[in-house]
């Protein structure tokens, strides 16, 4: 992947970085005149780039018919605003702007369009008069069916061990199989031998495995399984299983089990991840040949082992009963020795300055304690979650994410069908869940982007962004008020454009997409575009801190917990 203007482009953004430094010490007087006209300068460039978005910004994919549908307008002053049709230039609709929005992450005056009554089928823009029109957008029953392939897709593009093959919008993208050693023992039993480890999906825009950051990914998607799977199991994913006994998606899950269960010892543990001892270079993944390890065994990794494999032996068992077995004798043993191991034990990673990916077990021995009682119906499980879900005192988070998995255990608990649970936990729980709603949707209300997170720019924001979606929807389960599935809609339409850079944040889909994600593949090959159906991790540590730059690891990579969470929330809405 080339990327010519690279060098004018980091040239302003080193500027207007160090202008904003100086900006926020010095707000008047000389130096800001001169700092502004060079920023000045630069921001033209940028408007003259491609990849510049305009100030209509919105969802660049498009609604279902009955969804809100509403794009935000940057202008000073509001006034009104046609829908036309593209076809054929009809205005289907007229409205008012409403606003201003003061938006304070962005320091924008903002307006929204509020077009929700455009419901006819098609494919239309938002025109406001003086500024350059909107992106088209679709509005379609099974609009989200492309994508939900598209990034579910990106999942099975993830996959180490194997050829792959893949065309996108005229882009041919191949792997040859990768990492056929995995992996070595050395730093895990201290003898220099081979075990293997292959398969699995490659992390992110890396290629090392991690068993910690495959819990909330997995956990994700088997809620979605759980809440939407007939729909799900419509979507043919052209994945090499596909039309086989097992719907695509568990297919896709399964491929990553498969894996989880060479990470397990036979006495239970499980190693924390396969990993170089340092990051790689951006080459194709058949070319990295350094060693990769096993990285020492530790209870979070253990705990998220038993979640999902005793998660993915429930949901499998109607199709594949024998493997549902054999998972849950692999949770069955891991379960045991987390018993026989109390105390959070972490992995020993000296050795290795890849992601970490490490945190206290609690939420994770919650969530397996969960999964475990969903799967089994044992007593002592059930104490140990209701216990765990005493302590934090019923709490429910307004997103999660590899650190923090207690939402994902909370949730199983919450909607099991099986009987013995606490029933003042229940009710304090549910009240809990309905209120962690009503304060996302507040936060959406008040943000004009209507960002569920609100200000809220934590490295891979993006994926917590997509992950509210579980939450709205768990919520609507209790208490179906519309203003959490729109919510859960706003969450999307961020990510796909209604955001300050009016761009896509999705490889391949969208309007303006990113083109220069921090993933080793796409910079390895002699592709222009980057391998598709990628969220990548997004603005970082402010709104207007997103780069589409290979080097910004931060905000540009690429990784399986943010796919993981956009496949729960594209799912939402595909066809019942
Ligand atoms: O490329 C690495 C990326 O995949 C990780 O997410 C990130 C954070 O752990 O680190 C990146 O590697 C960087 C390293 O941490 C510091 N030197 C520059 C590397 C970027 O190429
Ligand atoms: O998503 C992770 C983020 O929450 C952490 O703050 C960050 C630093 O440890 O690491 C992120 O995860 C990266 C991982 O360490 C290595 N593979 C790429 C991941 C995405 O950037
Ligand atoms: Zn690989």
């Amino acid at each position: 992947m080339q990327r010519p203007s690279a060098l004018v482009s980091r040239a302003c953004l080193g500027r207007s970085g160090a202008m904003r430094t100086i900006l926020s010490r010095l707000r008047l007087g000389f130096v800001f005149v001169f700092v502004l006209a060079v920023f000045v300068g630069c921001s033209r460039v940028g408007r003259a780039a491609p990849e510049a978005g305009g100030a209509v910004r919105m969802n660049t994919v498009g609604f279902v018919p009955q969804a809100h549908k509403h794009a935000t307008v940057a202008t000073a002053r509001g006034g009104g605003f046609v829908v036309e049709r593209i076809q054929d230039g009809a205005i289907v609709f007229e409205g008012v702007l409403r606003g201003p929005i003061q938006n304070v992450d962005t320091d924008e005056s903002l307006f929204v369009a509020d077009f929700s009554e455009v419901r006819e089928p098609g494919r239309y823009r938002v025109v406001v008069a003086g500024l350059a029109p909107g992106d088209a957008f679709d509005v379609a029953p099974d609009v989200w069916v492309k994508p939900f392939r598209l990034v579910t897709r990106g999942m099975y593009l993830w996959r180490c061990g194997v050829a792959l093959h893949a065309e996108h919008d005229g882009s041919v993208f191949t792997q040859h199989a990768c990492h056929l050693e995995d992996g070595w023992m050395d730093h895990a039993t201290g003898v220099h031998e081979r075990r293997d480890a292959t398969g699995g999906w490659h992390d992110a825009g890396d290629y090392n495995k991690y068993v910690t950051n495959a819990g909330v990914t997995v956990g994700a998607m088997l809620r979605a399984w759980e809440d939407f799977g007939p729909r799900l199991a419509r979507v043919d994913l052209g994945i090499p299983e596909s039309g086989g006994p097992i719907p695509d998606l568990l297919a896709e899950i399964k491929w990553k089990v498969d894996w989880l269960l060479k990470m397990q010892e036979a006495d239970g543990r499980v190693y924390h991840k396969i990993s170089t001892t340092g990051f790689g270079g951006f080459i194709p993944p058949h070319e990295e040949k350094t060693p990769r390890y096993f990285v020492p065994w530790g209870t979070t990794a253990t705990a998220d082992f038993v979640a999902m494999l005793a998660g993915f032996a429930r949901v499998v068992a109607p199709y594949d009963a024998a493997y549902a077995e054999r998972c849950l004798q692999a949770a069955r043993s891991s379960w045991a020795f987390l018993q026989a191991h109390p105390d959070y034990h972490k992995a020993d990673q000296s050795a290795f300055s890849t992601g970490p990916y490490e945190s206290n077990d609690s939420d994770d021995r919650l969530w397996a304690a969960a999964e475990y009682w969903a799967a089994t119906g044992d007593p002592a499980a059930l104490s140990e979650v209701e216990a765990r879900i005493r302590a934090i005192d019923g709490k429910v988070e307004t997103t999660f994410d590899w650190a923090a998995v207690a939402n994902l255990g909370v949730l199983t608990w919450l909607f099991s069908e099986r009987e013995g649970r606490d029933p003042e936990l229940l009710a304090l729980v549910r009240r809990n869940l309905v209120a962690t709603a009503d304060d996302i949707v507040a936060t959406a209300a008040a943000h004009g982007y209507a960002r569920p997170l609100g200000t809220f720019y934590n490295w891979g924001c993006n994926g917590s962004v997509a992950r509210q979606a579980v939450m709205l929807h768990a919520a609507y389960r209790l208490s179906p008020k519309s203003g959490y599935i729109a919510a859960a809609r706003d969450a999307v339409g961020h990510l796909l454009g209604r955001n300050i850079h009016g761009r896509s944040y999705v490889t391949g889909l969208g309007a303006r997409p990113p083109m220069h994600p921090h993933d080793r593949r796409s910079g390895g090959d002699d592709v222009v575009a980057p391998w598709p159906g990628y969220l990548v991790g997004g603005p970082n540590p402010r709104a207007i801190d997103w780069f589409d730059e290979q080097p910004s690891y931060r905000t540009n990579e690429i990784a399986i917990n943010w796919n993981g969470a956009l496949i729960y929330a594209l799912a939402m809405d595909l066809p019942e």
